[in-house]
């Protein structure tokens, strides 16, 4: 009967049809659907410390209430994913103790610290510029519930971009010392940003079996080659060097070449060696920890309402 379910399953994703909670799915599917959903929601949910940061700092009230609502929406994407992932068959707490314990990653990204305004802007800009190129295939992957969040996910992020760009433009078109900011932002958000597309596809572990279940749509590589031919031109239009001397238009492939990436320094941070590793997880599970008793009486809350409808 197995076999015959596998064949089902496997007719729908040829189809591109999409695979809904009730549907029978293999069991790997469903693992690798919870590793890569959850990771991404940790990654949303962690991602909003390094923005936080500068919320009360913002430098008007008009950057204010936009920073605010970014860091809200992810919060919101957070939310979503987690509950996507539910419908796999783990619950909410398994997720977080996941990540509290270290055991599920989050993205290498949110692991360099906000030192200046202009890292805002440079947040928005190429980390949400990345996570748009990442997440538009996304929509179209095979698990209903994970491609519907992409949709609205989508739709967040490119405001998110536009806010990140609008903020490098200003302090691009603004005195010396502003564009300065901006370079300085840039130069150390660039390679960060490559790396957060995941490693190159030789080195890949999960994408040829995540392509044939077409959970991912692109590989690694294409991604990050988008990304690039896309932000390059961004860069030169308000007169940003991107701090690549090897980056060159390449007239026969119609893409940017680009110079080598620091593998290293991205592994040395999805192991937890990187500059806010440790922030970041002990602001997590400090909320986590802090947050027991809003559960705990919610909990109460809940049971005496309960027992008084049972009366
Ligand atoms: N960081 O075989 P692959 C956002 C791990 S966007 C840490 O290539 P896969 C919005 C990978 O998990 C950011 N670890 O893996 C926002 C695996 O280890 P495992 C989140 C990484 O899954 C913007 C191992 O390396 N977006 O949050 C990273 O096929 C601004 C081998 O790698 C998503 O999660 C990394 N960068 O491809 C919020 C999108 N890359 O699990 C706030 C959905 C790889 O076996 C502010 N995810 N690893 O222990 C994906 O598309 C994929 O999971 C990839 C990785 C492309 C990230």
């Amino acid at each position: 009967e197995v076999k015959n379910l596998e064949e089902i399953f496997e007719q729908k994703i040829a189809r591109d049809e999409k695979i809904e909670p009730k549907d029978w799915m293999p069991e790997k599917y469903r693992q690798t659907h919870i590793r890569q959903i959850s990771q991404h929601a940790h990654s949303e949910i962690v991602g909003m410390l390094p923005e936080g940061n500068w919320i009360t700092r913002a430098p008007s009230l008009r950057r204010k209430v936009a920073l605010l609502a970014k860091v809200q929406d992810e919060a919101g994407h957070g939310l979503y994913l987690y509950s996507a992932c539910e419908t796999l068959g783990i619950s909410r707490d398994e997720l977080y103790d996941q990540l509290h314990t270290g055991k599920a990653k989050y993205s290498s990204i949110f692991n360099y610290p906000t030192i200046t305004w202009a890292d805002i802007g440079a947040i928005g800009w190429l980390v949400d510029g990345a996570a748009i190129i990442n997440q538009v295939p996304l929509c179209s992957t095979s698990y209903g519930p994970y491609a519907r969040a992409m949709v609205r996910v989508c739709k967040e992020e490119s405001f998110h971009q536009r806010q990140g760009y609008e903020i490098m433009m200003t302090l691009a078109k603004g005195t010396p010392e502003q564009k300065e900011m901006a370079q300085d932002a840039l130069n150390r958000w660039w390679w960060p940003s490559l790396m957060m597309l995941g490693p190159t596809d030789a080195e890949s572990v999960h994408t040829e079996q995540s392509m044939k279940w077409k959970l991912k749509r692109k590989t690694n590589d294409e991604l990050r080659q988008q990304f690039i031919d896309q932000t390059v031109p961004q860069a030169d239009l308000i007169g940003l060097t991107i701090p690549d001397p090897d980056l060159k238009w390449n007239a026969k492939t119609k893409h940017y070449d680009f110079g080598e990436i620091d593998w290293d320094e991205f592994w040395q941070v999805v192991k937890g060696h990187g500059p806010c590793n440790h922030e970041r997880m002990s602001a997590r599970v400090n909320a986590w920890e802090k947050g027991e008793w809003v559960r705990d009486a919610a909990m109460a809350y809940a049971k005496k309402k309960e027992d008084k409808k049972l009366k």
